[in-house]
């Protein structure tokens, strides 16, 4: 049984990060989203309700669960024993990133865990959650980009603001 953890804000989910939730499921018997909760960030959508919005997007996905978390990642992973953490990316500036996070976990996770990177499908590759915020705080339509089932509740957030 091979079990692995997508972490990240997913503030909100967007479709590329469903696109690669998708992937990652048939990969492993077992998929965990990871919610981070950063204390020192002030996220659009609470904790409670990115992993609300996110265990409706993949209820059809039976080996997908949710959870979040605070605190350092390799710490999470090596108490939950996971075989590999799955990572997106879309352009190179992500890898730069991903290759100096992926760096710093392979010295702080157990071994034999490792960082999975699925390339982004090209229909996704210019989508982030910020450009979303961005987009639909300006009246901006975000059809095809964000699951449908959480359109509103990303819609209803700045109508009520
Ligand atoms: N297509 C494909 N992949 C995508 C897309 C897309 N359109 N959009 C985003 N992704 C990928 C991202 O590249 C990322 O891999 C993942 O989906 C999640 O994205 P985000 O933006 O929701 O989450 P991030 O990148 O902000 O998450 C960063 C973490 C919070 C995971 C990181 O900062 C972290 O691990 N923090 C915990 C503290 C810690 O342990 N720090 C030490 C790290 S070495």
């Amino acid at each position: 049984m091979k079990k692995a953890l997508y972490t990240g804000s997913f503030d909100p989910m967007t479709n590329g990060h469903l696109d690669i939730i998708t992937r990652a499921s048939r990969m492993f018997d077992e998929l965990v989203v990871g919610v981070i909760v950063n204390p020192a960030k002030h996220p659009l959508f609470t904790k409670e309700e990115r992993v609300a919005m996110i265990r409706e997007i993949t209820d059809e996905l039976p080996n997908v669960t949710v959870d979040s978390f605070e605190g350092l990642l390799a710490d999470y992973v090596n108490r939950n024993r996971f075989d590999a953490v799955v990572r997106g990316l879309r352009a190179t500036t992500d890898f730069e990133y991903e290759i100096q996070m992926a760096q710093m976990n392979a010295r702080l996770f157990d071994p034999g865990i490792e960082s999975v990177f699925l390339m982004t499908s090209p229909e996704y590759s210019f989508i982030s959650s910020s450009m979303i915020k961005e987009v639909v705080s300006l009246n901006g339509c975000v059809e095809g980009l964000v699951p449908e089932k959480i359109m509103d509740e990303i819609v209803k957030k700045y109508v009520n603001q």
